[in-house]
């Protein structure tokens, strides 16, 4: 296993050292220069098989070069993580380059398999990305989570005391903050004091199809500061700085100020004579203003006007510096130009614009490369060896570890059974089983202690209604600050005893499910990231999965590993009904990669299923773990199962006799009207089997892995789903049912080419009790009856 490389890693609030500024021009010239070659190279000089446009940005890249610069060649530390916008992912990878992390072939490969993604991806470019991208927002959110998760890790002492905090940064796009989700994460992080946090925006006032409304960016400082956060407005360069000292300048400043973003943008396509007339109509008759313009001619005016802070290196690491001194969260909103030092810089239409072969050309020329050596690291650069040296004393530069940045993350050990009580004979549902066992994990006996210590829980605001409650109550709730529960203390009774303290194991979330998601992310990726691991168990409701979707994609995305409870699920919560009725959500965890979904119908599956959850969130071929629970409370039955076959996905309640006509397949909580129906079905069919589906999920992948087996060469491979059908006879029919929509099951009909009569809702929303509803939808006794019946004839 590989050490963290401790004595690398710096304190926060160590002052920066003094900036090299001629190394670092030198770099960011060559970031400019790498970023723009490695998209034109995959646009113009690849093969291209298929006529599509490779793509890339440019103009996205330009724009945020000097800010990385400044970030990763000074003001970083090697313990420090990041989450860069999507769109300057060519940048990062030339950053790597420089700092031997990353290959020619891969950035030659940009956009190609087995190259260097579009956008920075943990799971295909490599652990040198910390965060992955490409859905805008919710990678800045993500350091904001990611910064709680460590306070919890440190004031649980998972992370070594002495080990400097790592700073997450976001460097994002100034479009990013139009995404819902980023004020959702405010707000949370406020409430949970977060620290250790910067975004770093680039401010360059232009999204993929235009330039932003003025009027809407004065907004962001107020929001921010409303929000804890410590605002720093980088607008002008040293230069123009130093052009509204002199007389007349502050004119020139006003001009600027006012100027609207479209016209300024315009103004530094059109370039220096543009700029003159334009001043000049305004400002003309102000000698103090004519005397900083006249003197100079059309390039350098066209230099001063676009001297943005975020292009110029000593304001941006003079306000880095500024910034660690405290752990305050902090927005840097820097202004610049996107394209910057491009021929289309400032053109509303440059988002995905690319150089032409005629511009690349010249500007390789500029940029003193020669032919055929566009990848050579030090190509045009003078004095290359002192650049050499400056790369590699660059704190950023040290590795985590001797093999990377990803951390070495023990495996917490998961005991053989999980500790409940019994189940058979009483009336419970799988949530009651959930909530149950969990408590039961939380008295942290025996060999559960090291599992309870390492859960951490986290809902948004419907922690007692999905059953964490006594969980919560036995582990208490996280806060950095210690905070009474008013209601225990002066003795009024409730319930819930929610004293908060740093000791806490269940995170509150306000209502926002994407929020859920981002901090399932982030605990999720607390082994690389952090070397501690964690057992993040998220419950939320099931049809506001949807809510936080794109969320729950962008955490399997990347790979975090975490436990989702969504419950209660379907139309089986009935009399909520409307909008609380999900039906869409079994397809949604079959078709998810990166997480395994189940939807066991009691409480002995699910007691099989959960300790089967912790072991496989752990393991390298494993992945993040759903279950879709209810509250619809059935009798438990007395029986033993068959542990490996409830986690593969089914298990005969019945088996069918050999060359059976008819078996009738159930998932979840409808399994009493299977039942019953089974019941009178055997009195017709006595070889009728009853089935029981815990995840068509893990069934369907089963099923596929075995074809691809079969096609590749081991001909014997055979699916669970293929085995279970076997005994059927090969027309047989097989009458599916769930609380979910029906073409979750449909496929199976495939597998041995049956016919299949799918049951379950299609359409929701209407408030009842369950025999009104199973009716109503077709999934009671009489439906799964009737499609027997229908399924018989043929
Ligand atoms: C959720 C989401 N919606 C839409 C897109 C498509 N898209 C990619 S970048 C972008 C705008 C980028 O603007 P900005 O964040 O300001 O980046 P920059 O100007 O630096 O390129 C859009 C709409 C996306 N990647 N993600
Ligand atoms: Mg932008």
């Amino acid at each position: 296993m590989d050490k963290i490389v401790a004595e690398h890693l710096i304190e926060g609030g160590t002052p920066l050292p003094s900036a090299d500024y001629a190394s670092l021009h030198q770099i960011e010239r060559k970031l400019l220069w790498l970023s723009s070659w490695m998209i034109h190279n995959a646009n113009h000089i690849r093969p291209n098989r298929d006529g599509l446009k490779v793509g890339g940005h440019q103009a996205s890249c330009a724009s945020v070069v000097s800010i990385m610069t400044a970030l990763y060649f000074h003001v970083l530390r090697p313990q420090d993580r990041v989450a860069v916008k999507p769109h300057a992912g060519p940048v990062l990878h030339a950053i790597n380059y420089l700092f031997g992390r990353q290959s020619i072939d891969m950035m030659a490969g940009l956009r190609q398999v087995g190259g260097a993604q579009a956008y920075p991806s943990r799971v295909k470019d490599g652990d040198e990305i910390d965060f992955s991208t490409g859905s805008v927002g919710l990678g800045v959110a993500i350091t904001s989570f990611a910064g709680l998760i460590q306070d919890y890790l440190r004031a649980h002492d998972m992370v070594p005391a002495e080990r400097p905090a790592s700073r997450h940064v976001a460097i994002a796009g100034d479009a990013e903050l139009d995404e819902g989700n980023i004020y959702e994460a405010l707000l949370e992080g406020w409430k949970h004091d977060v620290r250790d946090v910067w975004w770093v925006v680039d401010y360059n006032r232009q999204s993929l199809d235009s330039v932003m409304p003025d009027r809407l960016f004065g907004r962001f400082e107020g929001l921010f500061r409303d929000m804890g956060w410590n605002v720093m407005s980088l607008k002008y360069g040293k230069a123009l700085e130093a052009a509204f000292r002199k007389p007349g300048g502050s004119a020139l400043r006003a001009w600027i100020d006012d100027c609207p973003n479209s016209l300024y943008s315009a103004l530094t396509f059109q370039g220096g004579a543009a700029w003159r007339q334009a001043l000049l109509a305004d400002l003309g008759r102000s000698r103090g203003a004519r005397a900083i313009i006249d003197p100079l001619s059309d390039d350098a005016l066209a230099v001063l006007m676009t001297n943005l802070a975020g292009h110029d290196l000593p304001t941006l690491i003079e306000a880095f510096a500024e910034a660690a001194r405290t752990d305050q969260p902090t927005c840097f909103l820097a202004y610049t130009t996107k394209g910057s030092g491009l021929p289309f810089a400032g053109h509303k239409d440059n988002h995905s614009g690319l150089m032409n072969e005629e511009q690349m050309n010249a500007f390789r020329i500029a940029m003193g490369i020669r032919e055929g050596h566009e990848w050579d690291r030090y190509e045009g650069i003078e004095h290359s060896d002192r650049l050499r040296h400056f790369v590699a004393s660059v704190p950023f530069a040290t590795p985590l570890t001797a093999a990377g940045r990803n951390l070495p993350a023990a495996t917490v050990p998961v005991p053989t059974h999980l500790p409940h009580g019994t189940f058979a004979g009483r009336r419970m549902s799988t949530q009651g089983g959930f909530g149950e066992l969990l408590a039961e994990i939380g008295r942290g006996d025996g060999d559960c202690a090291d599992l309870a210590r390492h859960i951490v829980t986290m809902s948004p605001d419907v922690t007692v209604s999905t059953s964490l409650g006594p969980w919560v109550n036995r582990r208490g709730v996280f806060d950095r600050h210690t905070r009474n529960d008013v209601f225990r203390d002066a003795k009024l009774a409730s319930a819930q005893r929610w004293g908060m303290s740093p000791e806490g194991q269940h995170i509150e979330l306000g209502i926002a499910e994407q929020n859920l998601f981002l901090l399932l992310a982030a605990a999720g990726l607390a082994a690389p990231l952090q070397g501690a691991r964690l057992l993040p168990i998220g419950t939320v409701y099931d049809p506001f999965v949807n809510r936080g979707h794109d969320a729950l994609v962008y955490g399997c995305y990347q790979d975090a590993r975490f436990m989702l409870v969504a419950t209660p699920s379907g139309i089986t919560l009935a009399p909520e009904g409307g909008q609380h009725q999900s039906t869409n959500t079994p397809l949604l965890g079959m078709v998810q990669d990166r997480i395994a979904a189940y939807e066991p119908a009691y409480a002995d599956e699910f007691a099989i299923l959960f300790r089967h959850g912790f072991d496989w969130m752990q393991r390298p071929e494993g992945s993040s773990i759903w279950f879709r629970l209810s509250t619809r409370q059935i009798e438990q039955p007395a029986r033993t199962l068959d542990a490996a076959a409830v986690i593969a996905g089914a298990h005969w309640i019945t088996p069918p006799a050999e060359g059976a006509r008819i078996a009738i397949l159930y998932q979840g909580a409808v399994a009493p009207e299977a039942e019953a129906a089974f019941a009178s079905l055997r009195e017709d069919e006595p070889g009728a089997g009853l089935l029981a589906i815990t995840s068509p999920d893990r069934l369907f992948a089963d099923w596929r892995a075995a074809q691809t087996a079969r096609r590749t060469g081991i001909p014997a491979q055979r699916a669970h789903i293929e085995t279970l059908l076997d005994p059927l006879a090969p027309d047989a029919a097989l009458v599916t049912v769930l609380d979910g929509h029906p073409s979750t099951h449909a496929w199976l009909g495939g597998v041995r080419g049956q016919r299949i009569h799918t049951l379950g809702p299609d359409h929701f929303g209407q408030s009842g009790d369950i025999p009104d509803l199973y009716r109503i939808y077709g999934i009671d006794e009489d439906a799964i009856l009737n499609a027997c019946a229908a399924a018989l004839l043929g």
